[in-house]
């Protein structure tokens, strides 16, 4: 039994909540943005959203009690593949399943008291919102940065989809198929995120209030690498007489060039076609190139280092040495040039590849350890990577410091009209285009007379068309709706064709803050003066596996929505440059409790368990007991929690409570309900002292008429009001928060102050306020029980007066000689007195005991008057 009927609190207050009127937008309130990241409507609430939006919820109440204008909009990541699989696999049509899900799902947190301004809900399927993502594809496509190219892509060939590398598992197959995936080259679409890499890079430096660890993923995601571009002439005489491009290779270490043995190419270098081969190794190196379409082969092969020799030989410029080219998959086509200089003394790719396919005998060290250890020989059996000094086989530059030889040789190359400085990133250009149904079209036509040709704006939005077959196999059943795909050209009115492919998932997402500020916009994506007024969004809140693309992709929209004016950011309140989030909280996941079968290690189900005894668990089956972990919840774990038992059975304010409570928001949180008990008895009792609070009109009295009891209970109210006011806007410390009203709690039930006392009366209010962002229902509960009508989320929030953290006395502890013996109470005045100090103890009972009368040789005081020693 509940010590408290939780839901009927629940619901009195949601159906008043219900029906108070909003109130109207105050402009002259400065404004705060909190967010959490929308949810894909999967049909299941599930713990981390509980956590992620009672977090934002906490945040944004508080921040509505400090006077901010504050938008907490929520909304729905609504295309994606999932509702597609469910129309394929249970015939329900995608946009049927997903409006169902977001009606459960809605439901769902409403019983969470979440306050989301519903009025500004969107969902990304819903053509009134795809209409500005198509708007936006348009704005980038007309200014250059979205494009078509031919693309060496994962292949699933069971869902005839492309796959981004994240869908696609170390062992070469598909997350969702399971199937080995291939490589085949198609036309897709692509954003030019590369343009901004320096950018994006840049400006992680603004993001102070970013955890360290995204920053990171984000720069290495970006890996911007600096060297040089050389080329190398073929020096092969080629069949026909035909002549080559010089090749040209990206190498971040020039100070090695003497040291190239081979050139590596990528299999799908330009110059790897049959015509320019040697007859001799034509077939080989095609049928090697071939064989690579699977994934998994290619995959194999780039692991296992191995590759063939063309036939063809280049010239290193520097030693003049021909040297032989290969083709192999370690070389990447997407990266630098698709070409390696390979220096097998000091790459371990290249080192690898060496011996793997006996390139060379002898192997070039052309740099060495600056520093070298007296008598002891240096190690030619493995490369060296670092950088150090060359050796005499790198000519002229033999002595050199790598870095003073890399810049030397680089303009001896430059001199030679063969290199140049080069930056590279590992940043790609974002692939976005699907073969795929459920997701936003991409809005261009195809003519045979003007070829690609956008959608004018006036036609937007592209209508994703509803009646279509959902066969699962072939292509999108976008490309087989002739009606659909059959249209006129927009430009010369002739016979045209739709794009089929439609847009990445994370082009919706990456605007949708944006929308938020003016979601019903029906002239654009949203007003420039709102969006600008709102932005950047305050807090983000959401999981760190969104810490690289969705981040980087928002970043990037951003940018170049700010770069086209769509709209400005306010100069001298906001961070400015496009960046979108100002403080990103990532919340750590819910992790649930599993058993194990310590034999077999098989993961127990709930009824196989017996947990008559909470802390001795034991197998029903074999009285055993069973391995116990914390781990990710999952269906195969048998570990998962439905949020929505939860908070039936222990109510909404623990829950949210005992959520706040157990971890810091980024900190893995261990899920157990044993201990929810504890915050419905915290509850309870700050239920039970708003009851018992008598109504006073006396106002407080100040610090001097107080008495000592009224003072200290002040104090302890003021520091309660300043520590909890810190955690709440500063360092999200939610845990530290509850402990601290919990300590507040206490002291007001232990204290010996009348209830009567305006000091009392004040206390417990001030607890109430503070409680309410993190616990709305009871909260409202004890606010009307302090005899007051309007809601507590009206009320301001409490501020401390700093007079009244001085404490009357403060708690000392008595160490004799070094250890400690007991602590006595010493009044403020007295505080680091040393010899007052000393004859209160001696005053004292067991300090009597302990001192008697032995000499007292040395007073130490320490930590402001709160500990002292006497030798
Ligand atoms: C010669 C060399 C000598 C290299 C040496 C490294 C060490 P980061 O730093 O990550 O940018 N490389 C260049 N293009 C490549 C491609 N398409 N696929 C695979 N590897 C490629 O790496 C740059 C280095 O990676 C380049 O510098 C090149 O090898 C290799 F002692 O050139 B280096
Ligand atoms: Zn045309």
């Amino acid at each position: 039994k509940l010590p408290v009927d939780f839901s009927s609190i629940e619901d009195k207050w949601k159906a008043r909540w219900k029906d108070s009127t909003p109130t109207a937008v105050d402009s002259s309130k400065p404004s705060y943005y909190a967010l959490s990241m929308f949810p894909y409507p999967s049909g299941m609430l599930h713990m981390g959203h509980v956590r992620v939006y009672t977090i934002s919820d906490v945040i944004q109440r508080f921040r509505k009690m400090n006077g901010y204008n504050v938008l907490h909009p929520m909304g729905w990541d609504a295309f994606g593949l999932p509702a597609e699989n469910a129309a394929i696999e249970r015939g329900i049509h995608p946009a049927e399943w997903t409006t169902k899900n977001i009606s459960i799902m809605k439901e769902q947190i409403s019983k969470l008291c979440i306050d989301f301004d519903w009025s500004r809900e969107i969902a990304t399927c819903d053509p009134e919102y795809y209409k500005w993502t198509q708007y936006i594809f348009l704005q980038l496509y007309n200014s250059g940065l979205a494009y078509q190219k031919e693309a060496v892509v994962n292949w699933d060939p069971v869902d005839k989809t492309v796959l981004a590398n994240e869908q696609v598992d170390n062992e070469g197959k598909s997350w969702r198929s399971g199937a080995i995936v291939e490589r085949k080259k198609l036309r897709q679409w692509f954003f030019k995120v590369t343009d901004f890499a320096e950018d994006l890079l840049k400006d992680i430096d603004r993001l102070e209030n970013w955890p360290d660890r995204v920053k990171q993923m984000q720069r290495n995601w970006i890996g911007k690498s600096t060297g040089a571009e050389i080329d190398f002439s073929i020096s092969s005489a080629l069949p026909n007489d035909t002549e080559l491009e010089p090749i040209k290779v990206f190498t971040s270490r020039p100070d090695t060039v003497y040291g190239v043995q081979y050139l590596v190419l990528a299999p799908e270098h330009p110059l790897v076609k049959k015509e320019n081969l040697p007859v001799e190794q034509a077939e080989s190196v095609l049928s090697f190139v071939n064989d690579l379409t699977k994934k998994q082969n290619a995959q194999e092969a780039e692991e296992s280092k191995k590759g063939v020799f063309t036939g063809l030989y280049a010239q290193n410029p520097f030693t003049k040495e021909d040297i032989p080219i290969y083709v192999a998959p370690y070389v990447l086509s997407e990266y630098g040039t698709g070409a390696v200089m390979a220096v097998p003394a000091h790459d371990k790719r290249d080192y690898e590849f060496c011996k793997v396919n006996n390139v060379v005998e002898d192997i070039k060290f052309v740099v060495e350890p600056s520093i070298k250890e007296v008598g002891k020989e240096l190690d030619y059996s493995s490369p060296f990577l670092q950088q150090g000094v060359l050796t005499g086989l790198s000519g002229p530059y033999e002595g050199m410091k790598s870095k003073d030889a890399a810049k030397a040789i680089l303009k001896k190359a430059k001199q030679l009209g063969i290199g140049k400085s080069a930056t590279q990133y590992r940043l790609r250009d974002w692939l976005l285009s699907r073969q795929r149904y459920w997701g936003a079209p991409i809005p261009i036509v195809h003519c045979p007379d003007c070829k690609v040709v956008p959608v004018p704006k006036e036609d937007l939005p592209v209508h994703l068309p509803l009646d279509v077959e959902f066969s699962g196999k072939g292509h999108s059943p976008l490309a087989t709706k002739e009606d659909w795909v059959n249209c006129k050209c927009p430009k010369c009115q002739g016979p045209a064709k739709r794009e089929t492919d439609t847009m990445d998932t994370f082009v919706d997402s990456s605007w949708y803050f944006m929308r938020f500020t003016d979601p019903e916009n029906t002239e654009l994506p949203f007003d420039p003066a709102k969006a600008s007024a709102m932005l950047p969004v305050d807090i983000y809140i959401g999981g760190v596996e969104h810490a690289i693309l969705h981040l980087l992709y928002s970043r990037f929209i951003s940018k170049t929505l700010l770069k086209q004016g769509t709209y400005s950011e306010l100069p001298d309140t906001k961070p400015g440059h496009g960046e979108p989030f100002n403080v990103l909280l990532t919340q750590g996941m819910v992790h649930g409790r599993t058993f194990k079968d310590p034999k077999t290690s098989r993961f127990l189900k709930p009824e196989e368990v017996d947990l008559s005894d909470n802390n001795q668990p034991k197998i029903i089956a074999t009285s055993e007991q069973p391995l116990i972990s914390f781990e990710k919840m999952s269906k195969s774990k048998y570990n998962g929690v439905d949020p929505v038992n939860v908070i039936e059975e222990c109510g909404v304010d623990p829950t949210r409570l005992h959520i706040l409570y157990k971890a810091p928001p980024s900190e893995v949180l261990e899920w157990e309900e044993d201990s929810i008990i504890g915050m419905q008895r915290w509850i309870s009792k700050v239920l039970k002292l708003s009851q018992g609070v008598q109504p006073s009109s006396q106002s407080i009295p100040t610090l001097e008429t107080m008495s000592k009891d009224e003072r200290e209970m002040y104090r302890v109210t003021n520091k309660t009001v300043k520590q909890v006011t810190e955690s709440l806007s500063n360092t999200y410390a939610f845990n530290t928060a509850i402990s601290d009203l919990i300590k507040l709690s206490n002291h007001v039930s232990s204290s010996t102050v009348d209830s009567s006392s305006p000091v009392y009366a004040h206390a417990v209010q001030c607890l109430v306020k503070m409680m309410a962002p993190m616990t709305p229902s009871t909260s409202e509960e004890c606010w009307e029980l302090l005899k007051n009508k309007q809601s507590v989320f009206e009320q301001k929030w409490p501020e401390f007066v700093p007079e009244a953290l001085q404490k009357d006395q403060i708690d000392c502890v008595v160490q004799v000689n070094g250890k400690t013996r007991l602590s006595i109470t010493v009044p403020n005045e007295l505080a680091g007195n040393a010899k007052e100090i000393e004859r209160l103890v001696r005053e004292s009972e067991i300090g009597q005991k302990w001192l008697s009368d032995k000499p007292v040789r040395k007073l130490i005081l320490a930590k402001k008057g709160e500990l002292i020693n006497f030798v």
